[in-house]
């Protein structure tokens, strides 16, 4: 999964395509170097972001969704607001990715009444505040519960199975230690019965580890993402979508021979 931020300040990229026709181009060379999706975000949730109005988000989105009409591969909406995942769909895309996990007021009913996929992730706190003090007792144990709460109410709306997906959310609301934990612990999710997404890139666990700053995290992102994979994960969400895709390949060669 590409990462396409039209934001202005989006933690790893912000500002690089916050007009629609560099949004556009980034959409279509990610595709070129090998995304199979490509997740579309109007609002940056990095730590301490403030939030932004549904309209602003819609206008900062649909006229990029215009413009990757015909691009082939399935588009995902990273959001929490249900007015902005039914507009999304309507404009094309078939993944609703809520790092919300659809708790927002409306959202389950509104995402069960639409044609589209949907990610469901774990966050402690909300994104203004998220990393003041994480703490968990066990949060491999929390996660996984939280998770499995979410599918189930997910599943009660009428959304099947076959559309869920889950996600750990490294970063939200966790230190490096409860991020070490989950990516480590990763297989533990499998029981939940949904393919699991991970998303690693470029974040600070990484910068915490390399000592480096967010341009220069590459390496350290596709080895993250390598891990996951061999932990289980299906989907990896990624800024450097070659490299990535380059790691994945002698990972995949590998597990065919073994
Ligand atoms: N991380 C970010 C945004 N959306 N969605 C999922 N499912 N999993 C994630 O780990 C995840 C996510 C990070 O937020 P942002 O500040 O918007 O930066 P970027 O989009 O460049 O990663």
């Amino acid at each position: 999964m590409g990462i396409v931020n039209v934001t202005p300040d989006s933690f790893s990229d912000g500002g690089e395509a916050f007009d629609p026709a560099r949004a556009v181009d980034r959409a279509w060379r990610l595709k070129e170097e090998g995304a199979d999706i490509l997740d579309l975000g109007g609002e940056s949730t990095r730590p301490g972001a403030p939030p932004v109005g549904a309209e602003e988000e819609l206008a900062r989105i649909l006229p990029v969704l215009e413009g990757l009409k015909g691009i082939g591969i399935p588009l995902s909406i990273d959001t929490y607001k249900p007015v902005v995942m039914r507009e999304a769909v309507r404009a094309g895309v078939g993944f609703i990715n809520d790092i919300n996990a659809l708790q927002a007021e409306g959202a389950v009913a509104v995402a069960a009444a639409l044609p589209a996929a949907v990610c469901l992730m774990h966050m402690q706190g909300e994104p203004r505040t998220m990393q003041r003090a994480p703490s968990y007792d066990d949060v491999v144990g929390e996660v996984h519960a939280f998770l499995a709460r979410r599918v189930a109410a997910a599943l009660q709306a009428g959304i099947a199975r076959d559309r869920l997906t889950v996600d750990p959310g490294f970063g939200f609301g966790k230190g490096l230690e409860h991020n070490l934990a989950l990516l480590r612990h990763l297989g533990r999710f499998a029981d939940l019965g949904v393919p699991v997404l991970a998303g690693l890139s470029r974040k600070s666990m990484i910068g915490q580890i390399t000592g480096r700053p967010v341009g220069e995290r590459v390496f350290g992102s596709v080895a993250a993402a390598v891990l996951a994979v061999i932990g289980g994960a299906r989907i990896v969400r990624v800024h450097d979508v070659r490299a990535t895709r380059d790691a994945l390949a002698v990972v995949a060669a590998f597990q065919e021979t073994v």
